[in-house]
């Protein structure tokens, strides 16, 4: 077991210090600082994540109902300050540079550029981006769909877009005729989507925020809750100070999970006594999840046998398992079978530690599982959800108090957009319900998933493209073959609010339609407007912006919906896109038509502190699997990684800074992990260094090794000694995604595999 509070080692000095804090309230002034000077904008953050206030568009985590003064974190209040900036895109700005020239800039000048203020439309003849007026950047992209097959258009969303807004432009792509309605869930969390819909029938986590006021144990999975879900901090320090016990498999020791001060606890600011998060804090091998959890099962079941053999109870839940679930035995058997031995090699961890976790598991009446990108982003990553299942399912942790599966989402509205339709898959959406509804007949063919239109997009069978939000190019694996195939679509549409590469990459003709964000006061025909979000709890909260518009000439995301779905279809009174654009409580009471059992009287609802809660059929313990019951799955593998590793080939973990939003880079800092003023670094451990011949400083390329015969690489980067198991190095996405094979994912859902990219090192002297 590996103690959180030694951060050295005979060669290395690793960082050491802990998340929230001082140096959460320093990382803030800084982007403070360059940004802020607005007055408005404490006003914001103090609204942020309150009832009857702003919903913070950085992560998914809960907004409590009884939130603090101040219920934001440092970068919640970044992704706002970053929002409310006084920094103009403006027609002016794209007049004085070509599409070309931009296309050398960086990532952070473009959006360092500020807001986008007005609609503007590609003009090949000048190589520029101008301005046009709403009515003709909407009669022009209606005029560019109906002049190519529906089925060879994307319809992309980042997971940031409000309810309203996704249930129209998902009725929007339906009444167009297509599916293809991809998300930026399919690079994220669909591995949950489908593994998790899979085994417990619901397609979403089965706890709720207060399910961690009672836990005894937490295992907990490849989530950094200290860059990407701060608040999350607050219940885990709680359940610690409680007497729970948390036990972290991370291949990074990330210091928001080991130490946590408070920065809402001033005795414990001054006084610098942190808590210790960790009870156990094990580095496994990337992908080697399914192999720690076989040798937690084994211990398990060890322990069960001599409870029976001392004449004493079972240690498992005999009639949870009798009742609720099928597969058990065959599951049994393979953890009886598989030896430590290989345990040991695939998770890189001692059988020991595993048995002691094991026994943490055994004595803790109510366990919840936590997870993320380290668990979803691998070509097994669902068979690495599915184990965590079935170390649930032995003593019926899921559907009871205190207990059951948390996969932290990552945008703000991720869930939420799957739940109201936005959906590649049409058996999960009520299209008989929308039929009736609406009178149109919505396609009923399977649409195409983030890596088919990436696909489509190379092979030429998708020809347009628009984009609610996001930044695709970057986000995507494969770039250097992607970028060339984006620029030959017909036509690219990006609703955004500030200029990124994918605008750049763009289609022949191309619209770049700026929105207001979320903290802005969006003001239709019948007055100021809500929007709704869900968190990764299931819970529905509205929001209200209130700062004014960053130009007049903005429209909302819904709006803009609407305007295209007016130009574009055929006259039908059941879509009403100007009733519900001048109120949206009228898309509300829509959503709640499709969706009555989750939606019913949603705007009532929807101001109730701490949010109304949805419901899932799994916390109820009724599973609507295949089989009725949640379901014992036998792994057929023990790591996660698509090829294995060894002999200098490496797995490259592609990892999220404390300075970034993912494609949207706020600076070169990453205070977590003691490495500030460049994001283009090669982490390596020291061991491995010296293997490879090494020394810090060193420049190097990464090059792809997944046995194809496309060539990847990465150069130009540093060389930095970090605490990682052996065989495993880390580097920063978006920058390396050239080196992730589109093909390369996870084998149910088609999630890029990003945490276990093979690669080699190549010196560069
Ligand atoms: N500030 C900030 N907040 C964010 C985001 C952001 O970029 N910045 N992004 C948002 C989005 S869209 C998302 S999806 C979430 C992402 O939040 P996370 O799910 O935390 O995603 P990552 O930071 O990519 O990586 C997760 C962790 O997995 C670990 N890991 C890697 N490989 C493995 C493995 O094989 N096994 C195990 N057990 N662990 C592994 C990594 O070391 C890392 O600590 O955050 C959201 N919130
Ligand atoms: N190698 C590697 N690749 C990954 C990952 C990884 O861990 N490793 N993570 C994956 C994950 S989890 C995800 S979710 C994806 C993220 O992929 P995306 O969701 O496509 O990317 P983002 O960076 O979140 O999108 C940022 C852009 O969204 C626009 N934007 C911001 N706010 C708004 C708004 O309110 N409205 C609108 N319309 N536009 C807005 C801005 O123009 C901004 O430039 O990347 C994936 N790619
Ligand atoms: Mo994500």
């Amino acid at each position: 077991m590996s103690d959180p509070n030694t951060d050295t080692d005979d060669e290395t000095v690793y960082y050491s210090g802990s998340s929230g804090g001082f140096g959460s309230v320093l990382g803030m002034a800084k982007v403070f600082a360059r940004e802020l000077s607005s007055p408005g904008t404490l006003d914001t953050l103090r609204r942020q994540n309150k009832p009857e206030g702003y919903m913070c568009s950085s992560c998914a985590w809960a907004k409590p109902p009884e939130p603090h003064a101040f219920e934001f974190c440092e970068n919640g209040a970044k992704a706002t300050i970053w929002d409310l900036t006084r920094d103009r895109c403006t027609p002016e700005f794209f007049a004085t540079h070509t599409v070309t020239e931009l296309r050398e800039w960086a990532d952070f000048d473009l959006e360092m550029q500020g807001r986008l203020t007005a609609p503007m439309r590609y003009d090949a003849a000048s190589d520029r981006y101008v301005e046009c007026g709403w009515d003709e950047a909407f009669t022009g992209i209606a005029a560019e769909l109906k002049g190519v097959d529906p089925k060879s258009v994307v319809f992309y969303a980042s997971g940031k877009a409000s309810l309203e807004t996704s249930y129209l432009y998902a009725l929007l792509a339906r009444a167009y005729g297509n599916n293809n309605l991809p998300d930026s869930s399919n690079m994220c969390h669909e591995t949950t989507s489908v593994a998790l819909k899979k085994v417990t029938g619901s397609p979403v986590g089965t706890c709720t925020l207060q399910d961690f006021d009672h836990c005894d144990a937490i295992f907990y999975f490849g989530q950094n809750p200290g860059t990407n879900s701060p608040r999350f901090l607050h219940p885990l320090q709680e359940a610690v100070k409680r007497g729970c016990k948390i036990i972290v498999f991370n291949p990074v020791k990330e210091v928001g999970l080991m130490r946590f001060i408070n920065p809402q606890n001033p005795i414990q600011m001054l006084s610098q006594k942190p808590t210790e998060l960790a009870h156990q804090y094990l580095q496994v091998r990337p992908g080697g999840d399914i192999a720690a959890i076989m040798g937690v099962v084994k211990r398990v079941l060890e322990r069960d046998d001599m409870a029976l053999a001392g004449g004493k109870p079972s240690i498992l839940d005999p009639s949870f398992i009798e009742q609720h679930t099928s597969g058990w035995e065959a599951f049994r058997d393979k953890a009886h079978e598989t030896d430590w031995a290989d345990i040991e090699e695939h998770s890189g961890l001692r059988r020991a530690d595993l048995e002691a976790a094991g026994d943490v598991y055994v004595g803790a009446e109510k366990v919840i599982a936590v997870y993320g990108m380290g668990l979803t982003q691998h070509v097994h990553g669902s068979q690495s959800i599915q184990m965590m299942v079935n170390l649930m399912l032995m003593r019926g942790n899921i559907g009871k108090k205190g207990a059951g599966v948390n996969p932290v989402r990552g945008h703000s509205n991720v869930q939420g957009q799957r739940t109201v339709g936005i959906s590649e898959k049409p058996e999960l959406v009520p299209l008989d319900k929308i039929q009736s509804q609406f009178g149109f007949d919505p396609p009923r063919d399977k649409g195409l998933t983030t890596v088919d239109a990436c696909d489509g997009i190379k092979d030429g069978s998708v020809q347009g493209f628009l984009s609610l939000g996001g930044n695709l190019v970057r986000a995507v694996p494969d770039r250097n073959t992607m970028e060339p195939a984006w620029q030959r679509l017909a036509f690219t549409v990006f609703v955004a609010t500030k200029l990124n590469r994918s605008h750049l990459i763009h289609g022949k003709a191309s619209y770049l339609l700026p929105c207001l964000a979320r903290p802005e006061e969006d003001v239709q025909a019948s007055g100021p407007q809500s929007v709704s979000i869900e968190d990764s709890f299931s819970h529905i909260y509205g929001s209200r912006g209130k700062r004014s518009p960053a130009a007049a000439t903005l429209k909302s995301e819904l709006a803009i919906i609407a305007g295209i779905a007016k130009a574009l279809l055929p006259v039908n009174p059941k879509l009403r896109w100007d009733a519900w654009t001048s109120d949206y409580a009228l898309v509300r009471d829509e959503i709640a038509e499709t969706y009555p059992e989750e939606f019913h009287d949603f705007n009532d609802r929807m101001w109730e502190a701490g949010g109304f809660y949805r419901g899932n059929s799994a916390h109820e313990r009724i599973w609507k699997t295949e089989s009725g019951k949640a379901e014992f799955t036998v792994p057929t593998v023990l790591s996660a990684v698509g090829v294995p590793g060894g002999n200098g080939r490496f797995h490259l973990i592609t990892m999220r800074s404390n300075d970034q939003f993912n494609t949207t880079i706020y600076g070169m800092d990453d205070r977590l992990r003691g490495i500030s003023g460049s994001r283009t670094v090669l982490l390596i451990n020291p061991r491995d260094m010296k293997l490879q011949g090494l020394n810090e400083g060193d420049v190097v390329a990464l090059v792809g090794d997944a046995g194809d015969d496309v060539h990847r690489e990465v150069a130009g980067l540093k060389v930095t000694p970090f605490d990682l198991p052996d065989g495993c190095i880390g580097g920063y996405y978006p920058e390396m995604n050239p080196l992730v094979p589109l093909w390369y994912h996870d084998k149910a859902s088609k999630t890029p595999a990003s945490k276990g990219v093979p690669v080699r090192i190549r010196r560069d002297m």
